[in-house]
């Protein structure tokens, strides 16, 4: 398989899910949805997207299901990364290549837009519920009772499923998770942080939203209780790598090749994993987490390829 190649199809796919999804520009609220749009389409890599439909896919699902899901991972995460963008939070100028939100839409319109994608991620994944196929031919005598037997289940599974998903959209997001990360991040900054305090900041802030891309995936795909459990150890492997790496990037990287500003760790006095073990040995704590997570996908029945070679994009990614 060329990574490069499928990768970028995948992109392409969610990039246009996303668009599908995303709001009119009408009436008296055009401005917050033009700062929502301005966001979200500045591009980024697209990995929580791309994760989730490559574990669904990976799982053998098939339907269009995942697609509200899909565009409401990316708008959450647009969200956080408008909001600490913010002056109050990290004050940053640059984003995806672009201004920021705030510098273009003022900081008023800018909560708003955050807000708003917020919001509307979950008035988007509701939109889930209506593709579940409905056993409207329950009345038909012509169906035998088997097939009204087996359509019925599919039903109630999937709908299972999409609550199961719906459940996973609301809490990782929030205080048991990436919200939980960013209040430990910010009360804790400029203190010297111990172990459990940056593992926690790391499993949180970044890490509980890749966990909710990885898991809808495989949840509304109907994995099995034991496939769950790897998937979210082979998430849990990804979500520190990508934070480590993205500190060794602050670091080494350019400003051209983040879109956004370099050295911002020092900058707000944040202790980072590079800080404390220094860039050396961050590197080798990407290579061992990502190691593990091929490790577990390996043992695992699927074809892998993919989610495998996306591993080894994160580890050597640039941007
Ligand atoms: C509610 C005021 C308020 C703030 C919320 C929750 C939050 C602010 C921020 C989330 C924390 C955050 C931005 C974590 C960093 C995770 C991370 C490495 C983001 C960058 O992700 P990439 O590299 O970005 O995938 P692209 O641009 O490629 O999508």
């Amino acid at each position: 398989m060329e990574f490069k190649e499928e990768m970028s199809r995948k992109v392409a796919y969610v990039d246009t899910v996303i668009s599908e999804y995303m709001p009119q520009e009408e009436s008296f609220q055009k401005t917050v949805i033009d700062a929502m749009k301005y966001t979200i389409s500045a591009g980024g890599k697209r990995i929580r997207p791309v994760l989730m439909q490559a574990v669904y896919e990976y799982f053998g699902g098939t339907e269009c299901i995942c697609e509200p899901f899909i565009a409401a991972i990316e708008m959450i995460h647009t969200y956080s990364l408008i909001h600490d963008d913010l002056p109050a939070l990290d004050n940053d100028d640059y984003r995806r290549g672009r201004k920021t939100a705030h510098v273009v839409y003022g900081e008023a319109m800018a909560i708003l837009a955050g807000d708003a994608l917020l919001n509307y991620a979950y008035e988007t994944a509701s939109k889930a519920f209506d593709l579940i196929p409905e056993s409207l031919w329950i009345e038909e005598e012509r169906v035998s009772d088997e097939d009204k037997f087996k359509m019925l289940k599919i039903e109630l599974e999937t709908r299972k499923n999409v609550e199961h998903a719906m459940n996973l959209l609301a809490k990782l997001p929030g205080i048991y998770g990436m919200i939980g990360g960013q209040v430990a991040d910010v009360e804790l900054t400029g203190t010297r942080l111990s172990d459990e305090q940056l593992t926690y900041i790391y499993e949180n802030k970044t890490g509980a939203l890749i966990e909710a891309s990885m898991l809808i995936g495989a949840i509304l795909a109907g994995a099995t209780d034991a496939d769950v459990k790897n998937i979210q150890d082979v998430a849990y492997d990804i979500g520190m790598a990508f934070q480590i790496q993205d500190d060794i990037l602050d670091e080494t990287a350019t400003f051209e090749e983040l879109g956004k500003p370099i050295h911002s760790d020092e900058k707000n006095d944040k202790v980072t994993y590079v800080t404390i073990h220094g860039i050396e040995e961050s590197k080798e704590e990407v290579k061992r987490l990502s190691n593990e997570a091929i490790t577990i996908l390996d043992s695992m029945n699927g074809d892998s390829t993919f989610l495998k070679l996306l591993v080894q994009y994160l580890i050597h990614r640039t941007n």
